[in-house]
């Protein structure tokens, strides 16, 4: 049945759910406080990077399905898609999801759903939102159907994955959880399953978790393998071999604002039992003073030496910056006296350092960093930027180049995890 529904907060999650529930049969209200990304999207325009989100958006905005407004309005469903970054202290600034749930009291009505799709500490439905909903003429608890169902698409494939990924409903009680499945059947193609809200937000944030504790045991590996002279990729290849085993990949950090983020939430919650969860975070945030200490001593000393960074994003393939370890490793680089550093990014448009000829960026270079695995960099021609630098390394953070070929071109070629130094 089609039902008004009203998003706040048009990001990258906010936004393409509502232009899936757009789509989809529901007229749909995308609030957001900031007026640029508003009056952008009345005029059909985004101003985020998603594959084909530009072409639905533009679609449902022409026929009237999607309008963005600043303030909240009477609607059947309330859907909060706010951001709930991380402070100074590794806590969760909660302050968009208070606001943008007060701010919601007013037009509510009997019978409306509220749904949180932020990823949120433990205990964010029933102890900050309750209360707040409560502070309206309504009895929360009955006459409204509350849930969390957390987001868990992958940037790059969101439209895709809103469709096909399971998700998880934890409802305040069963008949939200059911009626909160029904509105989401309108597009997912996944499984949908029901339970209470702090599972569902437990759930979210140990998926994050989980892949989080797997690349610091990788990082770790890598770590051990460069003192032990081996090469942990080979390790991970050949341990994965066995049918029970799953080592991630090394590489120079984690990045993204989900990652490197929810852990946190847990710990927060449960710093004293939740000491894996930590030394896992601690583990992978180390990493960029790692390849930053490797680069050192490829080159000896860096003072007065260029380094040129190719990818800077915090994965391949995506123009997404949020807690990218190449910043960090930037940041390292940049303290050290009479450094020049040049950097190549064709996702990227505009950054300090930034070149957008990749010849330009490696000329008179002393060494050349992978930090990202763009698949684009397969077609990089080390022959042309050979006569360039003005020394022959290489340091490749994700075990992406081909050592054999390099080396016959005459680049040292170094790899994080395998121990030459
Ligand atoms: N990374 C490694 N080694 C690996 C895998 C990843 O170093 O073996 C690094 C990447 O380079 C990157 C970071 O981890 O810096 C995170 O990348 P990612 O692809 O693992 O995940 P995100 O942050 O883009 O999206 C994750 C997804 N969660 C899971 O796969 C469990 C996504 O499904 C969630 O919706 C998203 O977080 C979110 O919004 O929470």
């Amino acid at each position: 049945m089609k039902k008004k529904i009203c998003v706040l907060g048009l990001g990258y999650i906010g936004l393409p759910t509502s232009a899936m529930f757009a789509n989809n049969g529901h007229e749909v209200i995308g609030v957001d406080v900031n007026e640029a990304v508003v009056n952008s999207l009345n005029e059909g325009k985004i101003i985020i990077e998603e594959p084909y989100l530009d072409a639905l958006v533009y679609e449902v905005v022409n026929l009237g399905k999607l309008k963005a407004k600043t303030t909240p309005e009477e609607a059947d469903v309330f859907i909060i898609a706010v951001p709930t970054p991380i402070n100074e202290d590794k806590t969760a600034m909660m302050d968009y999801v208070e606001a943008a749930t007060r701010s919601i009291v007013p037009y509510l009505k009997k019978n409306d759903m509220v749904i949180l799709e932020s990823t949120s500490p433990p205990g964010t439905v029933e102890k900050l939102m309750m209360p707040i909903l409560d502070e309206s003429d309504l009895n929360p608890y009955e006459d409204l159907y509350v849930a969390h169902s957390p987001e868990r698409v992958i940037p790059g494939k969101i439209l895709i994955e809103l469709v096909e990924n399971n998700r998880i409903v934890g409802g305040i009680n069963e008949v939200s959880s059911k009626k909160v499945k029904k509105l989401y059947e309108s597009f997912v193609k996944g499984e949908i399953f029901l339970t209470d809200p702090t599972t569902a937000e437990m759930c979210k944030l140990m998926e994050n978790t989980f892949r989080d504790v797997n690349i610091a045991l990788a990082n770790e590996l890598a770590l051990i393998c460069e003192e032990l002279g081996i090469n942990a990729w080979d390790v991970r290849t050949f341990s994965n071999k066995h049918p029970r085993v799953d080592i991630h990949m090394p590489g120079p950090g984690v990045g993204g604002h989900c990652l490197a983020v929810d852990p946190w939430f847990i710990v927060e919650k449960f710093p004293q039992t939740a000491k894996i969860i930590r030394l896992a975070r601690e583990t992978n945030d180390a990493m960029p003073a790692h390849v930053f200490s490797k680069s050192k001593k490829i080159l000896g000393q860096l003072a007065g030496k260029k380094i040129t960074i190719l990818g800077i994003t915090y994965k391949p393939d995506i123009d997404d910056l949020r807690e990218s370890p190449i910043l960090e490793l930037i940041e390292l680089l940049e303290e050290v006296k009479d450094i020049k550093l040049s950097l190549f990014d064709p996702f990227v448009k505009d950054f300090k350092y930034l070149s957008t000829d990749i010849k330009e960026a490696c000329t008179d270079s002393d060494l050349i960093i992978l930090g990202v695995n763009h698949k684009v960099f397969e077609e990089i021609d080390f022959n042309e930027i050979k006569p360039l630098v003005s020394e022959r390394r290489i340091l490749d953070t994700r075990n992406f180049f081909d050592a054999d070929k390099i080396d016959a071109l005459g680049f040292e070629y170094h790899l994080l995890g395998k121990g030459t130094v």
